[in-house]
């Protein structure tokens, strides 16, 4: 077996991302699975190699496919050396510490606390945006959905976006460079397209770009070319 840490850095780099392709991501629905996305992205816009297992939401046998891979009951889960690792912002911290060559975080280290703190609020927050405001990525529903609560979440996350754009972004992603953090928002970015939330120029032009970043556009792609529904976030949106 070859010891990597005596090679070239760059050789020993190459080998150890090799070893670790054989990765596994189970994700729901693209239409939509919003959690799975961010993993999903997180991996394509990184070019880090993977295999895709679809699990079908809101099914007599989801809870079942998924306690297959992982008792948790929720998707992404990323299947690594031999191991299962069951949460979004886990995996991308994961991949991060994997693949450090791909500078997933900003590499400036106030920009990535600050990146990491996005993260954490969007993991733990925005419950109103994400009941009231649900991913369809198929659907349009313009107007819809603006609750009290999904319209103080859109002001944060409109808030947010305005202070990383203009004091890291440099008019491009929220930190210069896509990382994990627009990885993580690019599922808000698919509910301002659904529900058309009208956003001041800087952050509509920011919207317009996450769209079109290419992993962002297979998984929108690929959502729209689903023919599963998904009964229950169906109803979410029709309530
Ligand atoms: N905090 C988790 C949340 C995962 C989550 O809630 N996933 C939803 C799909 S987006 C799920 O698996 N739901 C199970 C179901 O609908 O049966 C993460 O970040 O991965």
């Amino acid at each position: 077996m070859i010891n990597t840490t005596e090679l070239d850095p760059a050789l020993s780099a190459m080998l150890d991302s090799n070893k670790k392709s054989g990765m596994r991501l189970v994700i729901g629905n693209k239409n939509y699975s919003s959690w799975s996305m961010r993993a999903w992205v997180a991996m394509k816009a990184f070019g880090i190699p993977f295999e895709e297992i679809r699990i079908l939401l809101d099914r007599p046998d989801t809870a079942r496919q998924i306690s297959g891979y992982c008792m948790s009951g929720r998707v992404p889960l990323l299947l690594t050396d031999g191991m299962t690792i069951w949460d979004s912002l886990a995996i991308c911290e994961y991949l991060a510490e994997q693949f450090p060559m791909h500078n997933m975080w900003p590499q400036d280290v106030a920009a990535r606390a600050i990146a990491r703190s996005i993260c954490a609020e969007m993991h733990s927050g925005f419950q109103a945006l994400r009941s009231d405001m649900s991913m369809s990525i198929k659907a349009s529903l313009p107007g819809k959905g603006r609750t009290a609560g999904s319209q103080a979440d859109i002001g944060r996350i409109s808030e947010i976006w305005e202070e990383c754009l203009s004091r890291y972004g440099a008019h491009q992603y929220l930190f210069g460079d896509f990382s994990i953090a627009d990885a993580y928002f690019a599922p808000v970015v698919m509910r301002f397209n659904t529900y058309a939330v009208s956003l001041a120029p800087a952050l509509q032009a920011y919207v317009e770009r996450v769209t079109a970043h290419p992993a962002v556009a297979q998984w929108i792609r690929e959502a729209l070319a689903e023919v599963e529904d998904a009964p229950d976030h169906d109803a979410q949106l029709n309530k």
